[in-house]
């Protein structure tokens, strides 16, 4: 039987173990520096998440197959394209941008995703997905036209990521974007946490042990950093 992916997180999670995902954008490396830029993430990585907002065509793939010549943790895709998804990885978070109203990121991409998806191995985690300001324009809110949550709306994020639970979604993924220029706060993970039973993710602007950590004490259960070890293979 394969491996559920979801299910050893639920079992992490369960056992009050954090989890933290290195999202390797494909857009940002070439098959050479995947190897160099494994060697730099910290030891207690638990995910590694492929995907990207502008990926070329078959780079998300071949991304993904220099992952596995290398190493054993879980590769999710974490697609901003449909034509991102390759069977080379574990599982993928099937991404619904519950924060925005354009049909393409709600239901869109998704149906265009269907033929890739039948009668593959590949773990389908339905993911909602909520964008929040993080305080600089970020490549999601470019690419999907659509505008992020502000962080004082607290209502709202909350109405939100309770809505996509009940639509069926197994993660929610509270979003400030790739290098935004803060974090999602404590207070709006807290409120989120509160009010859901699947598990959290939050990622986006989180570049040190502090944020990781005060994402962390707030209620995340998987933190998703990028960029901070992207610019380590810049020495
Ligand atoms: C982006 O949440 C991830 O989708 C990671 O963000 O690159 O800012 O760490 P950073």
């Amino acid at each position: 039987m394969t491996p559920s992916y979801y299910q050893s997180l639920l079992d992490r999670i369960s056992e009050e173990k954090k989890c933290l995902a290195i999202l390797v954008d494909p857009d940002k490396f070439d098959t050479k520096q995947v190897v160099s830029f494994l060697k730099k993430i910290p030891s207690e990585t638990t995910h590694l998440f492929v995907g990207g907002s502008t990926v070329l065509n078959g780079h998300a793939e071949a991304t993904v197959k220099a992952i596995k010549k290398q190493c054993t943790i879980p590769v999710f895709l974490f697609p901003g394209d449909y034509s991102q998804i390759t069977e080379a990885a574990d599982a993928l978070l099937f991404l619904s941008l519950l924060s925005g109203r354009n049909a393409e990121y709600l239901i869109g991409q998704q149906l265009r995703s269907i033929p890739r998806l039948l009668d593959t191995e590949l773990e389908v985690i339905s993911t909602g997905y909520i964008l929040l300001d993080g305080g600089s324009k970020s490549a999601v809110e470019r690419i999907s036209g659509t505008d992020p949550i502000s962080q004082n709306d607290l209502e709202t994020i909350v109405h939100t990521a309770l809505a996509g639970q009940f639509l069926g979604a197994k993660l929610v993924y509270l979003e400030a974007g790739s290098g935004a220029r803060f974090p999602v706060r404590p207070e709006v993970i807290s409120a989120v946490k509160e009010v859901i039973t699947i598990p959290l993710l939050v990622g986006g602007g989180i570049r040190t042990e502090v944020q990781k950590q005060a994402a962390y004490k707030a209620g995340a259960d998987l933190v998703v950093m990028g960029t901070v070890f992207e610019e380590l293979l810049k020495y």
